[in-house]
């Protein structure tokens, strides 16, 4: 199970920056170079490789029995700009220690295994779990502007339809994951059994004002959209907080204009997240927003959806086929949700979804410090090991 380590360094070579943190984003030539370094691996492994349309790259280690439909394995090689080495390619890397495993101990599964390293699961123009919702079918091709962001990669929307899977032949799909926060190593424990991932919700907040000169207008006169802005970001955490402890708001992009230090801005735009299992929670928290829009003075709000990903839940039975297959391999192991998305998330929606957690040093990813012991990550791909062997022996 140490091919972990050894398959994420090797995965590691491309996007490494010189601090040390890593960038592959979206059909950038180093995601390509990542997907190249996996696509080598897996014909190593004697898998048949495939790249489609949307960046993705599978690799398919045929079964025995030719009726025994795919388990499918997957997460994704791309990372935010000056991310962290193992979040995404941890899983891709796991699954193809899995496969390594099976050839070194002679091990023939009925069931086929099909490992997926999918492209721009992180926020990017085409919106984020891109290339799983690709393969799951669930990008519409009437997505506003979807064909321009499609055309500045190259592509085409009936390209990206293209890479519909047919589910018929899957049986289930597994992802490890490092949990990228600080539950786990908070409690000491090894492995998560995850229940299901949050919803995520996101808004293009505007606040409108009025641009006026820095040092002429007095501040009994301003139509000041920063201050306006402002105002609500703290209102809406201080809400965000009051209405539940594990709901989270984040404000994580700010624009304004004209952004000249002696102009009061006239305009400023924002991206409003908010994450939870429980739809009521978000929705409460979006109403207090617009409550308290409605109620700071001299400057108005425009408040758009641009993203809704609802909550899925995991499968029982597998959340109990990975919990078995974690004592087994005599770890600690508690049962929780994900507050980061992940392409399990599209993938709920055509089979049933498992997901195998290992601990995030104090909590930190999506950063260079982002790290998790290489013990956590062998032991994590043990426990994905075992769950696959149990699953190949159902029918
Ligand atoms: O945003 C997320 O939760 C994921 O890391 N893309
Ligand atoms: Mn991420
Ligand atoms: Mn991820």
């Amino acid at each position: 199970m140490n091919q972990v380590n050894e398959i994420l360094d090797m995965i590691g070579i491309a996007g490494r920056n010189q601090d040390g943190s890593y960038t592959r984003t979206c059909f950038s030539p180093a995601y390509f170079d990542a997907v190249e370094i996996v696509q080598n691996k897996m014909e190593e492994l004697g898998m048949e490789t495939e790249q489609d349309a949307a960046g993705n790259i599978r690799g398919i280690l045929p079964g025995t029995d030719p009726s025994a439909k795919s388990i499918l394995i997957g997460s994704h090689l791309d990372t935010v700009p000056s991310g962290g080495l193992f979040d995404g390619a941890y899983g891709v890397a796991g699954g193809l220690a899995v496969v390594q495993r099976l050839k070194e101990k002679g091990e023939r599964l009925c069931h086929p295994i099909e490992l997926y390293g999918f492209n721009a699961e992180e926020s990017n123009p085409l919106g984020g779990t891109f290339g799983s919702r690709a393969v799951a079918g669930l990008i519409s091709p009437n997505q506003p502007n979807l064909a321009q962001a499609l055309a500045q990669y190259g592509r085409t929307v009936p390209e990206i339809m293209s890479c519909r899977r047919d589910f018929t032949d899957a049986k289930c799909y597994l992802e490890l994951h490092i949990e990228q926060g600080d539950h786990l190593c908070n409690k000491g424990l090894q492995i998560g059994v995850v229940n299901g991932i949050v919803g995520i919700i996101r808004y293009k907040v505007t606040a409108i004002g009025h641009s006026n000169h820095a040092g002429t207008t007095m501040m009994k006169n301003r139509k000041d959209a920063m201050v306006g802005m402002a105002q609500l970001i703290v209102d809406a955490d201080r809400c965000c907080r009051e209405i539940d402890d594990t709901l989270v708001f984040t404000v994580g992009v700010i624009r304004c204009w004209p952004c000249s230090e002696n102009v009061i801005p006239g305009r400023v735009e924002c991206t409003f997240e908010m994450r939870h299992m429980d739809r009521s929670k978000t929705d409460a928290l979006f109403q207090a927003i617009e409550k308290l829009a409605a109620q700071i003075p001299s400057v108005q709000f425009e408040i758009e959806k641009t993203i809704d990903k609802g909550s899925v839940c995991c499968d029982g039975t597998l959340m109990h086929t990975i919990e078995t297959a974690a004592k087994m391999c005599g770890t600690t192991y508690t049962v929780m949700p994900s507050g980061a998305g992940h392409d399990a998330n599209p993938m709920a929606h055509r089979l049933p979804i498992g997901m195998i957690f290992v601990p995030s040093r104090g909590g930190l990813s999506h950063c260079k410090e982002e790290w998790t012991d290489p013990e956590d990550l062998r032991r994590g791909v043990e426990v994905l090991y075992h769950t696959v062997l149990s699953l190949d022996a159902e029918s």
